[in-house]
């Protein structure tokens, strides 16, 4: 089987929101296994780090501000093709596109304040959970319920 580790985030404006839990829950309920969770803020050197690729893009500064502006949560979640599994149930970046059932399709309006990140490749969640998550945070344990999931 094809386990894998991938990385979520809950971006600002979650906690005010009180739909943490809401959507935490979804992930679980798909099957996805939490390795990893913390209520963060991030600084203006991590927010460039993560989004390195889009460093120079018009939105890029909007973006910075808006993801340094409040507490973040930050995951690792484990399971099988947990990367795809997860953009799946995230919907696509532009909540238009998202579909209602999605987390981007129910929770959010616009691309700037799409509620949720999730990585976009194993390769990319590799990078994106050693930005955010030192090892020793990381807790494996043994899953009884595997068997029901997978
Ligand atoms: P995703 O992998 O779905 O998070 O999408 P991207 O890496 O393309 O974009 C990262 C974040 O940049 C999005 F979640 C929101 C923001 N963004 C904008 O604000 N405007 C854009 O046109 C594109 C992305």
């Amino acid at each position: 089987m094809a386990h894998e580790k991938t990385f979520a985030m809950l971006k600002p404006g979650i906690l005010q929101r009180r739909v943490v839990g809401e959507i935490i829950s979804r992930l679980e309920r798909k099957g996805l296994r939490i390795l990893a969770l913390k209520l963060m803020n991030i600084s203006r050197e991590l927010a460039g780090q993560h989004y390195a690729e889009h460093q120079g893009k018009p939105f890029y500064d909007g973006l910075v501000d808006y993801m340094t502006s409040g507490p973040v949560v930050a995951m690792v979640l484990s399971g099988e093709h947990a990367t795809h599994q997860l953009r799946k149930v995230c919907g696509p970046t532009n909540p238009d596109e998202a579909t209602p059932g999605t987390i981007r399709g129910d929770f959010s309006e616009k691309t700037n304040r799409n509620v949720i990140h999730a990585s976009d490749s194993v390769e990319s969640a590799k990078r994106e959970i050693q930005l955010f998550f030192s090892p020793t945070e990381i807790i494996e344990y043994e899953d009884e319920h595997a068997k029901w999931i997978y």
